[in-house]
């Protein structure tokens, strides 16, 4: 924790990370903060300023070491990411199960059917070939086994489209997510923590943490494990998009317009993903990566952040007094 917030400065000064100018100017306070104002100083003046704000200096849970091959691809694989949401193993269910087989089926009829006509009717073979153009049963057949073999594919993928797009239940946990050229913005606003900056971690640091580079970033996306999320997700310049492939969420960040997806994280663990619309020059290097934590945890890192795990944060800010406000939030890094 010590090693990784002393590399903070590091990073806002390094050429590769020149994108924190362009989020200083559009005026954010938590992307500037973590140069200067660690954990502890933010959560000291949260219990002045309001009773209702949880104890200081709650320590953020350690940071979790993602698994070899678990919520990132792993080399030569060539099938979907293990999946940790619902709609993921159905979504994986459908490829594994019934297209990969279908594709395959017809690949081999029709690549024995051409072995069969290019053998059985060539020149040598069949001198003077048939002047046949019309057969009645032959059209119906090669008419009506497509429109079974869509049938076949389209129940299970209608209802996995509605699955992905059914709305998040009333006590979903809600986060925005914001897309930067090139870098991810994340903000708990129901539970006061205000936008953090999620930045790529240069290749030594990635290493030295038994991450994997490209995918590893300094402050993580924290959510909670076997809760429903919501994400809300906009895109602040051009349209970038939001995917994490093991937990089947691939959803387009566009400015101007909110996004929303929901899903719930079956089990504890870090999830890498990238962002996945060609954004520009550093499209390649602004990854996502996803910490889902143990509930009780989850509420311990709100805390830590100076944020109220009960999610009565939201409205409550303006209608009572300034002081009541939340303490800024503190990216843990
Ligand atoms: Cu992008």
């Amino acid at each position: 924790m010590a090693g990784l917030l002393a590399f903070a400065p590091a990073v806002v000064a390094s050429p590769a990370a020149f994108a924190q100018d362009s989020a200083t100017a559009i005026g954010n306070a938590a992307d500037s903060a973590p140069a200067t104002a660690p954990a502890e100083a933010a959560n000291a003046v949260a219990p002045a300023e309001t009773a209702a704000a949880p104890a200081a200096a709650v320590p953020a849970p350690p940071r979790l070491k993602p698994t070899e091959g678990v919520g990132m691809p792993r080399p030569g694989e060539i099938t979907l990411q293990e999946q940790f949401t619902d709609t993921g193993r159905q979504a994986r269910w459908i490829h594994d199960a019934v297209l990969l087989p279908v594709i395959t089926v017809i690949c081999l009829i029709v690549l024995a059917l051409m072995l069969f006509i290019i053998a059985r009717y060539r020149r040598g073979a069949n001198p003077t070939p048939s002047r046949t153009s019309h057969n009645t049963l032959l059209e119906i057949v090669w008419t009506v086994a497509p429109i079974l073999v869509l049938v076949v594919i389209a129940v299970p993928s209608i209802s996995l489209i509605a699955e992905q797009y059914r709305p998040a239940p009333k006590e979903a946990l809600t986060v925005k997510v914001t897309g930067y050229q090139w870098y991810w913005g994340y903000e708990y606003p129901d539970q006061g923590i205000g936008e953090f900056v999620s930045n790529m971690l240069p290749p030594e640091k990635a290493v030295e943490n038994g991450e994997p580079y490209l995918l590893a970033a300094d402050n993580r996306l924290v959510l909670p494990a076997g809760r429903p999320i919501k994400l809300i997700i906009t895109a602040a310049d051009v349209i970038h998009s939001f995917a994490v492939p093991s937990l089947w969420v691939k959803m387009d960040a566009v400015p101007g317009r909110l996004n929303e997806k929901a899903f719930t994280i079956e089990k504890p663990g870090v999830y890498y993903g990238q962002c996945s619309e060609l954004c520009g020059a550093r499209h390649a290097f602004m990854p996502i990566a996803i910490e889902a934590l143990p509930p009780a945890e989850f509420d311990a890192w709100v805390r830590s952040q100076g944020g109220d795990p009960a999610g009565n944060a939201n409205g409550e800010a303006p209608q009572t007094a300034a002081a009541a406000a939340p303490a800024p939030a503190a990216p843990r890094i």
